[in-house]
């Protein structure tokens, strides 16, 4: 970026000859530079705030209890009420060394007139899209939804709750595939298997990230700098392809160095005459 910006103020202020197709082919390597390091970061995030983890399912089949039991303490409102819950909350959860972020919401079911529920639904289903992973809860005592949950299988773990009591017709062949997990939010049997899947998934999912080449980890700030730079750049290259080296496209290239100096400290404008004194 910074010796192409070189090369377009000193043809704009220093009335320099300079090739517009030199300047659009490192405006074109920084572009897919920027968007390429976008891509193959990491959400540091993930890091500090925990790998997301969404409780979901249908209304009243224990995703509160369940929140509670993990946490060991009363921080959802659990009651035989459907729709109880309507706002997500969340809280940290840490097993096997990992830290996730735990959260309860309304049930993706519910509709109902209520303009309360019905935000708290759109979100919770946001949310499940969002999450790192998704505890999926039906209920063993009614009988199995034809519905299969709407989520990827790498991030699903599906527990069957209220396995306490009578198993509905059509449980226990459904349990006898070994993707589903039975469990008891309220007498906790069972629960210990939902973290162990956790972990495990965790632990495989931190393995994948760190075969690969050393990633960098960005803040959602850092990202949207690069994004933004990347924007410009990709606009300056526009401009560049269509009427050469002129102010518009000189603007798009200030905006992109503009939006990396806020990630790596203030490109002086001294440095750039360097750069141009360097060349000519
Ligand atoms: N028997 C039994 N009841 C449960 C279990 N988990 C939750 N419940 C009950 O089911 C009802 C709904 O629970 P809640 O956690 O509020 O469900 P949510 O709407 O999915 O959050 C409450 O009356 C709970 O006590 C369980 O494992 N066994
Ligand atoms: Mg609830």
């Amino acid at each position: 970026v910074l010796s192409a910006r070189a090369l377009v103020e000193a043809a704009l202020e220093f009335e320099q000859e300079v090739s517009s197709e030199r300047v659009l082919t490192l405006v074109a390597a920084a572009e897919a530079g920027a968007r390429e390091l976008v891509a193959s970061s990491r959400d540091r995030a993930a890091l500090v705030e925990g790998l997301t983890v969404a409780i979901a399912g249908r209304r009243n089949v224990g995703k509160s209890t369940l929140f509670n039991r993990l946490l060991g303490e009363e921080r959802a409102i659990v009651t035989a009420k459907a729709g109880t819950t309507t706002d997500r909350i969340d809280a940290p959860f840490v097993a096997g060394g990992i830290l996730f972020r735990l959260s309860d919401g309304a049930g993706v079911d519910a509709k109902g007139d209520d303009v309360v529920e019905r935000e708290g639904v759109r979100r919770a289903r946001a949310y499940v899209e969002e999450a790192a992973f998704v505890i999926w809860l039906d209920d063993g005592s009614r009988p199995p939804p034809r519905k299969q949950p709407m989520v990827a299988a790498e991030k699903l773990i599906h527990a069957v709750n209220k396995c306490d009591l009578p198993l509905a017709a059509g449980w226990p062949h459904a349990l006898a595939r070994r993707d589903r997990l039975a469990i008891s939010a309220k007498t906790g049997r069972g629960v210990d298997k939902v973290v162990a899947e956790l972990v495990r998934r965790a632990t495989a999912r931190d393995a994948r990230d760190e075969e690969g080449p050393a990633k960098l980890s960005l803040s959602a700030r850092e990202r949207r700098l690069l994004e933004e730079a990347a924007a410009s750049l990709y606009r300056a290259g526009e401009h560049l392809a269509s009427s050469g080296i002129e102010e518009l496209g000189a603007e798009e290239l200030r905006l992109a160095s503009d939006a990396l100096g806020r990630i790596v400290g203030a490109i002086d404008i001294e440095e750039i005459y360097g750069e141009i004194f360097s060349r000519f």
